[in-house]
């Protein structure tokens, strides 16, 4: 049988990628594989959400035109938390390259994470890489959906694959809904949780930490609604967080 290694263990691995690395120290410290997605409409909303719930998260998925930059940063580091920007980047190298590093949002100079779709080929992940990587900055592939009927499936997931070993200098990960990679310096990060499953009326698949973490093998769980939409948000997230953490420790057989 194979020794699964730890959050720690994986942390230290000669050829990983060094925001990688550091996320997984996060989550270690932490006691945290949870990312809440700030999924809010205010930024005054989203900054105390920031400051409310760091203590329990690893990541804050951000979507950055409702967000005060420097002071999400400065929760970050108080709170000890990446920024991941949900951006879904999707278009030719060239163009995609601005995109991030210019804009109205500057994405590449305050978030350490961001995600692409892997459908215009190699070309995304260079331009992305030629600002950020740089900058000390990763990226997320976009890999397989939550939603029901995405076409991300099959060999389409086998090619992000392989393109994320291609470039795993900039590459740190997958967004995914199981372990697709045997490579341990990625990073699989799944949406689409919450506590009982089911969905909403727009495609969204819902499956629970439990099987995300320890059937499905997958590292860190994405959690919007099932966060925000409680009604003591901070209790929710802990809640998540236990049962994210205990998922994984049962897989380490611990
Ligand atoms: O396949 C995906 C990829 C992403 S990034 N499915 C998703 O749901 N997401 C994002 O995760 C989605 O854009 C949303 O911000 C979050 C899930 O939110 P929830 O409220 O359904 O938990």
């Amino acid at each position: 049988q194979k020794m699964e290694l730890s959050y720690a263990d994986r942390a230290k691995l000669p050829h990983i990628h060094p925001l990688a690395s550091r996320l997984l120290m996060i989550m270690e410290e932490k006691q945290s594989n949870l990312c809440v997605s700030a999924d809010v409409t205010s930024s005054e909303e989203l900054l105390q959400l920031a400051d409310s719930l760091g203590p329990s998260i690893c990541m804050l998925k951000t979507h950055a035109d409702i967000l005060k930059v420097g002071k999400l940063q400065a929760l970050a580091e108080k709170h000890n938390f990446l920024i991941f920007e949900d951006r879904k980047f999707a278009d030719i190298g060239n163009t995609v390259k601005h995109q991030y590093e210019d804009g109205l949002y500057k994405i590449s100079s305050w978030s350490h994470i961001v995600n692409a779709h892997a459908v215009p080929g190699p070309g995304v992940v260079k331009g992305l890489s030629a600002v950020g990587k740089p900058l000390g900055r990763g990226c997320l592939l976009i890999a397989q959906m939550s939603s029901s009927g995405s076409l991300a499936t099959g060999e389409y997931t086998k090619a992000v694959v392989q393109m994320a070993e291609e470039h795993s200098d900039f590459v740190l990960g997958f967004i995914c809904g199981s372990k697709i990679s045997t490579r341990p310096e990625f990073i699989h990060m799944t949406p689409g949780v919450q506590m009982q499953t089911g969905g909403d009326v727009l495609g969204q698949q819902y499956t629970t930490p439990e099987d995300v973490l320890l059937s499905k093998g997958s590292d860190a769980i994405i959690v919007g609604r099932g966060i925000l939409e409680a009604p003591d948000r901070f209790k929710a997230a802990e809640l998540y967080r236990k049962s994210g953490w205990e998922a994984y420790t049962k897989r380490l057989g611990q």
